[in-house]
């Protein structure tokens, strides 16, 4: 027998319930800010009390594989050896939205992000001097 309601919610309703859960910060979308919200949380572990007291984030929403920790990279240190990460499939998820190398995620790829990158703050070069970059952060 078809189940066309569930108990106590008409379809309709429960249509209006359904979430997406790459929309890791309950904003209504998934964007950019999504991605940002799961790689400031890379490394943390939702069951680690001090990982949990350290942020105000939603660990749980990060942590898009249902294995407690939160990664970024598919093999390799960091990794958790299902061959696939909570930013991959973030990434994934975003599509062309997300570019490679943009580490601000702001949508552009520039110095900007070379500086995120590098972990350095410096000034804007104004003086019209190109600076090719080929990076990728994930
Ligand atoms: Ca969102
Ligand atoms: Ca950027």
């Amino acid at each position: 027998m078809a189940q066309t309601a569930i108990l106590g919610f008409t379809q309709s309703q429960a249509d209006a319930k359904k979430f997406n859960k790459f929309d890791v910060n309950n904003d209504g979308v998934v964007t950019r800010a999504d991605a940002q919200y799961v790689d400031h949380n890379v490394g943390k572990n939702y069951t680690n009390l001090n990982d949990a007291l350290s942020t105000n984030d939603d660990l749980v929403a990060a942590e898009l594989q249902d294995n407690n920790s939160i990664t970024h990279t598919i093999t390799g240190p960091g990794s958790d050896g299902t061959g696939d990460s909570d930013f991959h499939m973030m990434r994934v998820a975003l599509g062309a939205s997300l570019r490679d190398g943009d580490g601000n995620f702001d949508g552009q790829v520039n110095t900007g992000d070379f500086n995120v990158l590098a972990g350095i703050s410096i000034p804007v070069d104004t003086s019209g001097a190109k600076v090719i970059l080929t990076l990728t952060a994930w």
